[in-house]
């Protein structure tokens, strides 16, 4: 199993009741504070499943989309990197996340310029490609390659499709040579040398996953993309994400995974 699928650990936020008013791209209804809470406890419990032990940090009700730690910050085997999410009412998010994240490194860099979301930062265990998107701008994006870069890992600046909030909404790394991708965003080539999973058309939503401890988590309700990956020999397990969907939230949205090392 490659290393960037293996966690040990994974740091997530409650709901604050203020997630009603979620930042979202379309003019969708609101959730429902009570049954994202419940979902958000579903969610928790199939990361445990997964063999990871979970931080939960308090709501934090001034951020209406805080339950989203994955934009805040990127978590690697030896260090981790806390972003400059790229809407002006999250940019107050990354320092609660920055102090827990001390909890396992001692190595903890921070980008210093532009603005980075982490759901536009997909590490496929070979390379790191950081997807430029309404919230992800160039400056922000080569501060984090070169950031990466010393580090000795490998990025790779790419676009989002448009319309599309982020590129990790669009795309999963489910293992070292092999990504679960919507087709709108596989035709722009950025994958090429790898094997796609293309998710069935009408089933976008489902592209984002999360790969961990051997199993895929999958959103519930997108029957053609599970038995894809069933028939790919994947173990598959559903959680219903419905609740975070009608504010763009996906499942990686809403945890930082600490890889072992
Ligand atoms: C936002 O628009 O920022 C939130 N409502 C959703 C963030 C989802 N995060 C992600 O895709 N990584």
């Amino acid at each position: 199993m490659a290393l960037h699928t293996q966690f040990i650990a994974a740091l997530a936020k409650r709901p604050a009741s203020t997630v009603v008013n979620g930042l979202r791209t379309g003019s969708g209804s609101d959730p429902d504070a009570g049954e994202f809470a419940a979902q958000h406890e579903q969610y928790l419990r199939a990361l445990e499943d997964s063999g990871v032990s979970v931080m939960v940090l308090p709501a934090d009700p001034g951020y209406p989309d805080s339950v989203f730690v994955e934009d805040t910050a990127l978590c690697f085997a030896d260090f981790a990197v806390v972003l400059r999410p790229g809407a002006p009412t999250r940019a107050g998010e990354t320092a609660s996340v920055a102090e827990a994240l001390s909890a396992w490194y001692a190595t903890i860099d921070h980008l210093e310029a532009g603005h980075v979301d982490g759901g536009d930062v997909l590490w496929t265990g070979r390379e790191v490609l950081i997807g430029l998107s309404q919230r992800t701008d160039p400056v922000g994006a080569q501060a984090l390659s070169d950031v990466l870069a010393a580090h000795g890992l490998t990025p790779r600046i790419v676009e989002t499709p448009p319309g599309v909030l982020h590129f990790k909404s669009d795309s999963t790394s489910l293992d070292e040579s092999t990504i679960l991708a919507t087709t709108r965003l596989d035709d722009s080539g950025v994958f090429d040398g790898y094997t796609v999973l293309a998710v069935p058309l009408g089933e976008e939503a489902a592209a984002n996953a999360i790969s961990i401890n051997g199993r895929v988590l999958l959103p519930a309700g997108y029957p053609n993309t599970q038995a894809m990956l069933l028939d790919a020999g994947y173990d598959v397990v559903t959680v219903d994400n419905s609740q975070p969907q009608l504010i763009d939230g996906g499942l990686s949205c809403m945890s930082l995974r600490i890889p072992g090392n």
